[in-house]
């Protein structure tokens, strides 16, 4: 067996294992000996997840081998994700995105991003829990033109408030477009509080990222989103196993 194929094996083994160091070690590798990322993508880290949701379904995995799973694809994608989205062309624009304070969820978000990056969005990632203090030094330091928040729990919704009512404070407001989702969110929650765009899904983000960016007067393509279908499969892939993940989700 060639390495390349002994590095799709592997990569499926492992992220059905969880072993997200691995998945990374293994993805670079495959990269370094120039593979196809769509190889990757489609013939060991997809069919992973696959087996992995079918393994909930019968009862031989849980929702904690479900997410352990669901991060090693997601780290073997951060190594995919420059490169499939790699346009060779100039940022569309600058994103900052975060999960609000108090708040640990992040599939949906890291999801978002993956499909930012591929239609050639910079996208800098504060990860989860992030204060209103820490998003405004950010914004100061990155200067994005959007930020995006993200809640899944009803308790940390009114954060995306904070946020907007910290950036009027600091006088940040209108340098930027304020984006929000996650599970709980509602358009017209996302407007009651101030925001100017809400997405339902990951795609969605995309759409709206641009439109934001074209409503601030920036002339972009809003067509050729580049791999987005490969990114596409992959983010339906991880969706797809976190809606299984809901039913035995311990709640309250
Ligand atoms: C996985 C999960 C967890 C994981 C999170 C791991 C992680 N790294 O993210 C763990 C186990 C840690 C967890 C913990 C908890 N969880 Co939880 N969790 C979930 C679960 C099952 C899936 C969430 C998910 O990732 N979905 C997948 C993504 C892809 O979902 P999505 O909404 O479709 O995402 C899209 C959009 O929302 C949108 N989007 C998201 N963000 C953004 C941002 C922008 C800017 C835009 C434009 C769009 C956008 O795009 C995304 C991609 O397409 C949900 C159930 C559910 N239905 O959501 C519960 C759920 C969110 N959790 C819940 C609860 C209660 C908790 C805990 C309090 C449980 C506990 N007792 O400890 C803790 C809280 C921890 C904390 N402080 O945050 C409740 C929330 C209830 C509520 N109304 O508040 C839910 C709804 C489960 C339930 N049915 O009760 N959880």
């Amino acid at each position: 067996m060639s390495r390349e194929e002994e590095i799709k094996k592997e990569l499926y083994e492992n992220t059905l294992s969880g072993r997200a160091p691995v998945t990374e070690k293994l993805t670079q590798e495959g990269i370094d000996l120039g593979m196809d990322p769509l190889e990757i993508l489609f013939q060991a880290l997809i069919p992973a997840l696959q087996e992995v949701g079918r393994l909930f379904e019968v009862g031989e995995y849980f929702v904690p081998e479900m997410m352990i799973s669901a991060k090693a694809m997601q780290r073997a994608m951060a190594i995919l994700q420059p490169i499939l989205g790699d346009t060779g062309v100039e940022p569309v624009g600058k994103v900052l995105m975060l999960t609000v304070k108090g708040d640990v969820h992040d599939i949906g978000k890291n999801l978002c991003i993956i499909m930012l990056e591929g239609a050639g969005f910079e996208v800098i990632d504060m990860g989860v829990n992030v204060s209103p203090e820490r998003l405004l030094d950010a914004v100061i330091e990155h200067q994005p033109q959007l930020v995006g928040f993200s809640a899944f729990l009803t308790t940390t919704m009114p954060y995306f408030k904070t946020n907007i009512e910290a950036l009027e404070d600091a006088g940040l407001r209108d340098k930027v477009k304020v984006m929000v989702g996650g599970a709980p969110i509602t358009k017209e929650y996302a407007m009651s509080v101030g925001a100017d765009g809400f997405g339902p899904d990951a795609s969605q983000s995309v759409k709206l990222a641009k439109q934001l960016m074209v409503d601030m007067g920036y002339e972009i393509d809003q067509g050729g989103d580049g791999d987005s279908a490969a990114m596409r499969a992959a983010v339906d892939a991880v969706q797809d196993l976190m809606s299984k993940a809901d039913e035995e989700h311990v709640s309250g």
